[in-house]
């Protein structure tokens, strides 16, 4: 966006819910409630900074072409991104769980191909040839719980907090593939080009989560 403009990206939900208190301890506010307006970019008390609010999974895309300067994503979202282009300078140690291996007990035990379903499509094949194992991975766009149940798979990957879905649907933990948090990301060009500002938010935002663990 434009050049005096600090434009974030930020998806609805738990990341909004939970970015809100960093940010206004870094002194930003929205003057929008993203719940209530219809509005893809929300002004806040700074004239020069703007927040867009998108699909989680958008996030890293907005940030890697520069759409949006900073942004706030899972690591989930950018591990299976990639992360071209984007600098992850900050844990902001929020939206916390874990990227796992599910489905019936003992399901991934067995020999020969596993199938995988998963919306982590890459982070999946990465997970198994780190291991050699070959699998088949089949592309979901959610309710991943559904697919061992109904025999769409062996397992799933998917993202656990409490537990309880995978309970709900006779589901158990199989294998951890890594903790994930939020991160704060920051589009390459403008960590040189609005250097100043940047670095300022980042800094101000380090000390929030800081003061907030
Ligand atoms: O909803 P939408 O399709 O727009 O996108 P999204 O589902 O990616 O967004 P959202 O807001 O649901 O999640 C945003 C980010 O929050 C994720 O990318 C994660 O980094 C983080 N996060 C933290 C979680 C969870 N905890 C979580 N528990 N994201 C999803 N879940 C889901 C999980 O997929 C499973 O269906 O909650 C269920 C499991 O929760 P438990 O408590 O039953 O184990
Ligand atoms: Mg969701």
């Amino acid at each position: 966006m434009s050049n005096d403009t600090l434009t974030i990206a930020l998806s609805k939900g738990r990341i909004y819910k939970d970015t809100l208190p960093l940010l206004a301890a870094a002194g930003i506010t929205p003057v929008d409630d993203p719940d209530t307006s219809r509005k893809l970019i929300l002004d806040t008390n700074h004239p020069d900074v703007k927040l867009v609010v998108i699909r989680a999974a958008d996030v890293p895309t907005y940030v890697q072409y520069g759409a949006a300067d900073l942004g706030v994503s899972g690591k989930d979202v950018l591990m299976e991104h990639g992360g071209e282009g984007i600098y992850e300078p900050l844990d902001l140690g929020i939206a916390r769980c874990r990227l796992m291996v599910a489905g019936r007990p003992g399901a991934t035990d067995r020999a020969g191909r596993l199938r995988v379903a998963t919306k982590f499509v890459n982070t999946t094949r990465r997970h198994y040839a780190a291991q050699g194992r070959q699998v088949e991975v089949i592309k979901l766009y959610g309710s991943m719980e559904l697919a061992p149940i109904v025999g769409l798979s062996d397992c799933i990957v998917d993202l656990v907090d409490t537990g309880n879905t995978l309970r709900a649907n006779g589901l158990v933990p199989l294998e951890h593939i890594a903790d994930i948090s939020a991160r704060l990301v920051v589009n390459k060009a403008s960590m040189k080009m609005k250097s100043a500002r940047v670095k300022d938010l980042i800094r101000r935002l380090t000390d929030a989560v800081v003061t907030a663990i």
